[in-house]
């Protein structure tokens, strides 16, 4: 800037001189482009924990960079990225920034003089609650059978739909006390995903999911104010949302055999229409064992949970475990009964074409099912049939690999399990789960984003942001819970930060958060409304180079096939069990780091 000196007032002498100190200090802020090529956690650092950024750049590391500090404009820290670095499925290289020293709360950006000036982004205090509580929030978004009012959910919120009042028995599913023709009463629950229907094996793994954030974080769940209509009772939100879905289950249990229908759906997948237009009939399909033992964890589990919740919940504990029992003994008398839809349409009408959560063996349902009745009751027969299917390795829980939530239950309980034998299996479960946590672990400072997850291509298919990245992380947490062991927590750090940001697309996955998140999630709520922004706080599926969808894609390397487009289904739906396990991830974690 030029000032005149004939028209110089006094003070324009030290403003000059001032500035000129301070081009010399680099107080003066220059100014970049704004570029998403460097890549970070969106939602920000936590003061003391480890940050890290990506350069996401095929040209040349080792360039300088600094931080600035927005509030006083101060340039605080300088230093050198890394040498580029790439995986070995990816042409794509990075160069990684590293600035853990920088600890005071505030706002920041990064400038990278060869490539131009990062978003802004925070560091602070508790800074993954927000997206826990959106993440909590996103399953009243997904209620059935009711109105999602506006007091609760502000701009989205929409009448009731789908009652379920009036559900036929399909033929696959005729017993002797409920003939085809048979209409029942199977209201609530979640919408599965971004369909409409309601399968009881992905309901049984989230709700499990959910209940053990209860069981691991009592004291962090009790504190969140989730503003749902039952905000105002004695029980944590959590539990609230949960019994919502654990309502409707209950009703997909055939009181006569104890036997447990797979799914509560239309014949084939509504269009995107609105719930209060969706006019198909719904049926209950076919009994499984796979449903049936899903169920039966998830009903034992939520007894001991809601044995504690008495007032609100009346007669609730007695009732799932009564029901958990009948479902344990139905599948213990029909183990092979597998749910195969393409089998099933042949011998039955309608054809039902919707989501099969179809399984090849029901080994790991017992072994959950039946843990979580041994941890309720203590009954030496359940721990029996638990030994009986233990898995020889720690798998990630999935829907349809759920020996890992019988692990989770174990190695929460095992200090107060008395049979030298629940001691030992409980021991196994750690050694195998820690295994697991210790090989993921390996080499993570060398990984081209930084974190244990994304260096392989097998890392990327259908919800691999939840089922793998998420996973692995509470992995981490339980790894950190067992032994006190700092680095697990900051590996689980990590890959929050890569699902948030740091990654090779540049999204942060969940809806509404960061400044750069998907807008077209395939999800019938989110696209038939008349708003722009998708319901908020919804994790979805992640880059899946299967693209079984038959959509565009942008690129055709593992992690960058993601298409933020309605019709992606692939890689852009939303569904629980992935929220389950982000939520469970996101809340967790900020609580492990908050109490550190
Ligand atoms: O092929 C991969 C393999 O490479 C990888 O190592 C392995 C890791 O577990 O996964 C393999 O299989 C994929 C599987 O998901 C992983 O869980 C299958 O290829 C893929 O087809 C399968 O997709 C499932 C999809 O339904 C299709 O059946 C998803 O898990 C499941 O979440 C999804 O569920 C649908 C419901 O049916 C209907 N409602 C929406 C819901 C979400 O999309
Ligand atoms: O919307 C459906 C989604 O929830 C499922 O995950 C997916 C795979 O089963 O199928 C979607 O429905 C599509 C169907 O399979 C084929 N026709 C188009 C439907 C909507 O995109």
């Amino acid at each position: 800037m030029y000032i005149e000196s004939k028209n110089r007032h006094p003070w324009a002498h030290a403003l000059t001189l001032c500035m000129l100190i301070a081009v010399a200090t680099s107080c003066v802020q220059k100014e970049f482009p704004v570029t998403e090529s460097i890549r970070f956690n969106q939602l920000g650092f936590y003061p003391s924990e480890e940050k890290v950024a990506v350069i996401f750049s095929d040209t040349v590391g080792n360039l300088p960079f600094s931080i600035r500090n927005m509030a006083n404009r101060k340039i605080v820290y300088t230093g050198v990225s890394s040498e580029l670095r790439s995986s070995s499925f990816s042409d794509k290289k990075t160069s990684v920034l590293s600035f853990s020293d920088v600890t005071a709360p505030g706002q920041y950006r990064i400038e990278v003089p060869a490539v131009g000036q990062s978003h802004q982004f925070t560091i602070g205090e508790n800074i993954l609650q927000d997206v826990s509580l959106a993440g909590l929030k996103a399953f009243y978004y997904q209620r059935a059978s009711t109105p999602v009012e506006e007091v609760y959910a502000g701009q989205w919120n929409r009448p009731s739909g789908h009652p379920d009042d009036r559900v036929m028995v399909h033929s696959s599913a005729v017993s002797p006390n409920r003939p085809e023709g048979t209409v029942i009463s199977s209201p609530k629950g979640w919408y599965d995903a971004g369909d409409y229907n309601k399968y009881i094996v992905n309901s049984g793994f989230t709700v499990g999911v959910l209940l053990s954030l209860y069981e691991d974080f009592p004291d962090e769940v009790k504190q969140q104010d989730g503003n749902i209509p039952e905000s105002g009772n004695a029980t944590p939100d959590l539990l609230d949302e949960i019994h919502w879905n654990i309502d409707w289950m209950l009703t997909m249990q055939d009181p006569a055999d104890g036997g447990v229908y797979h799914k509560l759906t239309e014949p084939e997948f509504e269009g995107f229409i609105k719930p209060t237009d969706c006019q198909k009939q719904r049926y209950v399909v076919a009994k499984s064992v796979t449903a049936t033992l899903d169920f039966a964890a998830s009903m034992a589990q939520a007894s001991r949970v809601y044995a504690g919740y008495g007032a609100d919940y009346p007669g609730v504990a007695e009732k799932t475990l009564s029901a958990a029992r009948d479902a344990f003994n139905w599948a213990l008398k029909n183990p092979d009964i597998l749910y195969r839809q393409r089998d099933m349409n042949e011998k039955f009408d309608p054809d039902i074409t919707t989501g099969e959560y179809g399984d090849r063996a029901a080994g790991d349902e017992f072994f959950w099912a039946a843990v979580e009745l041994y941890v309720t009751t203590r009954e030496a027969g359940f721990l029996k049939t638990a030994m009986a299917y233990a898995p020889e390795t720690y798998r990630l829980p999935t829907w349809g690999r759920v020996s890992g939530l019988g692990a989770w239950t174990l190695l929460r309980y095992a200090g107060s399990l008395e049979d030298e034998s629940g001691k030992e299996l409980a021991g196994k479960m750690q050694s195998q789960l820690l295994a697991y946590a210790d090989s993921a672990a390996q080499n993570v400072e060398s990984a081209p984003y930084y974190a244990p997850y994304g260096r392989e291509a097998g890392d990327f298919f259908w919800g691999c942001n939840s089922d793998a990245a998420s996973n692995q992380g509470i992995t981490f947490l339980y790894a950190w819970m067992l032994t006190k062991d700092r680095k697990y927590l900051t590996d689980a750090l990590r890959d929050m930060d890569y699902i948030l940001g740091r990654n090779a697309t540049g999204f942060c996955y969940i809806t509404g958060q960061g400044y750069k998140s998907p807008m077209n999630p395939h999800h019938r709520l989110s696209a038939s409304d008349e708003l722009v922004d998708p319901l908020p706080g919804f994790m979805v599926g992640g880059p899946n180079p299967g693209k079984q969808d038959g959509c565009e894609y942008p690129s055709d390397i593992p992690d960058e096939c993601y298409a933020d487009v309605t019709p992606s289904y692939a890689s852009n739906e939303i569904a629980i069990n992935w929220q389950g396990l982000f939520t469970y991830f996101s809340t967790a974690l900020n609580a492990s780091l908050q109490k550190e």
